[in-house]
């Protein structure tokens, strides 16, 4: 389904006026709100292929109907969402949940709706038809060469795969580990991963990176052999400067300190970027900003704070992508939400005023620190938001836009109620 300019525009201008005051009362009260619509127009989220159906748990699945049974139809939706809210301008494959069969046809329909290929991800963590050794026991660290041959190959596939896509990095996500003590050695399961990594950075093209994701649990339930950001960070230092760190937020223990972790990967140059999600028990499925919006944006504090301190470019010199699993919520719509969610955590850390926080810190004015983080956070940025996306010719709102155009509905009427998108 695609939505027409014009369509949006006769939507928007039902809200304008609402709009307008909202906008102007905030503009008023913020010194330099013209270069945070900049910076908010420039940065874009990729979405997953995988994220565009329902996910489920081991205790069952309840696809909602008219979900992507392709990867031509998985772009049309991400070109959906980027047509509503202009900040979801790239999607990110999961092989082989997402082969792309003629590259070229893919790459071009990607054009038409605006998007670029993100990183692409490989799959070693579930057996495939046919697939002659078996990753029960891991993947590059397991025991036998072979089965570490053969996951190797995989990563180099997967970045022949991105290449014709015009993709610039390699996620790799391990579920090697262990379920029991004793079962494995962790020095030399993490000597045998940090070599066969050392085969896949070989065959990293010049202008490439590697992103190592860690996760503390899950599907290991004793070890993972990429467990926390001190593995991941030995194994992208190791490896050397196109190797980087990826945080995916699900993937802490409780209450870990993310955004201390981030900013200590930016000091060290070696923060990939972000897979985008929030959880209360367990790893990924909630929305982004449901659970911890305060947290999210202290993360995103650092991350400015960071990327300004580096001179980097906040949209492109880090990867941005959400990573959740939409159980009961229909997908599309958890991921308007998520990335709302993510836009009001970076405005708001937009927001913060650096100078006088500093000067704070210098003074251990505590009371005063707190005061400012909590007067950017507190402040209601969605009007900016708004603006960001009608001035890039988005909705002024995506998720109510959605609705009132049917669009679930009319992908039902073409795809059917009985579709299964490939993924978790
Ligand atoms: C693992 C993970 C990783 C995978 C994705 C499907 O939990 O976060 O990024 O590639 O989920
Ligand atoms: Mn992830
Ligand atoms: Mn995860």
């Amino acid at each position: 389904m695609q939505i027409k300019k014009e369509t949006l525009q006769e939507l928007n201008q039902q809200h304008l006026a609402d709009h307008k005051k909202q906008f102007d009362f905030i503009a008023l009260q913020i010194p330099n709100v013209e270069n945070i619509l900049q910076k908010l127009i420039a940065f874009q989220i990729a979405i997953p292929s995988w994220a565009l159906g329902t996910g489920g748990t081991r205790f069952g699945r309840f696809p909602g109907g008219g979900e992507p049974s392709s990867l031509e139809e998985k772009i049309e939706d991400v070109g959906l969402l980027h047509s509503l809210n202009q900040s979801s301008g790239a999607i990110s494959l999961h092989i082989p949940w997402d082969i792309p069969e003629d590259a070229n046809a893919i790459k071009a329909l990607a054009a038409r709706y605006n998007l670029k290929f993100d990183a692409v991800n490989s799959n070693t963590f579930q057996d495939q038809p046919g697939q002659a050794f078996s990753y029960k026991y891991g993947s590059l660290q397991h025991v036998d060469a072979n089965v570490r041959r053969q996951a190797i190959a995989h990563n180099i596939e997967v970045i022949k795969h991105g290449e014709a896509l015009g993709s610039k990095a390699l996620t790799v996500w391990l579920s090697d580990g262990s379920c029991f003590p004793g079962q494995l050695n962790f020095r030399e399961a993490f000597k045998r991963t940090l070599e066969s990594l050392q085969e896949i950075y070989k065959a990293l093209p010049a202008d490439w990176k590697i992103f190592i994701e860690y996760k503390a649990f899950e599907p290991n339930f004793y070890s993972m052999t990429v467990g926390d950001w001190g593995q991941s960070y030995l194994f992208s230092s190791k490896l050397g400067s196109k190797a980087y760190s990826l945080v995916d937020l699900g993937h802490h223990l409780p209450n870990a300190n993310i955004e201390q972790i981030v900013s200590l990967l930016m000091m060290e140059d070696k923060l990939a970027g972000f897979h985008f999600n929030d959880s209360k028990y367990g790893d990924d499925d909630l929305t982004v900003g449901s659970i911890k919006p305060y947290q999210l944006f202290l993360i995103f504090k650092e991350l400015v704070e960071g990327m300004d301190a580096k001179g980097l470019d906040h949209a492109t010199d880090l990867a941005w992508m959400i990573d959740a699993s939409h159980n009961v919520k229909d997908p599309l719509e958890d991921l308007l939400q998520s990335t709302e969610a993510i836009m009001i955590a970076y405005a708001r850390a937009l927001l913060v005023d650096a100078t006088t926080l500093q000067q704070a810190q210098q003074e251990n004015d505590v009371v005063k620190a707190q005061e400012i983080l909590q007067s950017a956070f507190l402040t209601d940025v969605r009007p900016i938001i708004a603006e960001a996306r009608m001035l890039s010719g988005g909705a002024l709102r995506p998720l109510e836009s959605f609705r009132v155009l049917n669009a679930r509905g009319e992908l039902i009427k073409v795809r059917g109620n009985k579709t299964l998108a490939t993924g978790l």
